[in-house]
């Protein structure tokens, strides 16, 4: 066996394990309601923000992590940069809450 591919086993091994590790975590918008209204992710893990409504909503971190603007009908992505417990809502429509638990 050459030489060269136990490194290039491995270094692949690691990529793959490194892209599997970021998951993408859908939350729609449908009828002024979150879904799932407690989601869990992590450091690295892309949201999904899906508006299945006729109107924009936000979905606005109280301690300011992010603050998306969904259009109608629409969805954005974003990536989760901090860990913690973050509760959000929709600057629109404030009876909207939900909470993101972020693990590191
Ligand atoms: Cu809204």
């Amino acid at each position: 066996m050459p030489r060269w591919i136990l490194p290039a086993a491995t270094a692949l091994t690691l990529a793959v394990s490194v892209s599997a590790h970021a998951a993408t975590v859908q939350i729609t918008m449908e009828n002024l309601v979150f879904a799932p209204v407690e989601a869990s992710a992590k450091v690295g893990d892309t949201i999904e923000w899906i508006n299945k409504d006729i109107f924009a909503h936000t979905a606005t971190a109280r301690n300011g992590d992010f603050d998306v603007t969904i259009a109608p009908k629409k969805t954005v992505t974003s990536v989760l940069k901090k860990a913690g417990t973050i509760e959000y809502y929709c600057r629109f429509h404030p009876n909207m809450k939900a909470v993101l638990n972020v693990a590191p």
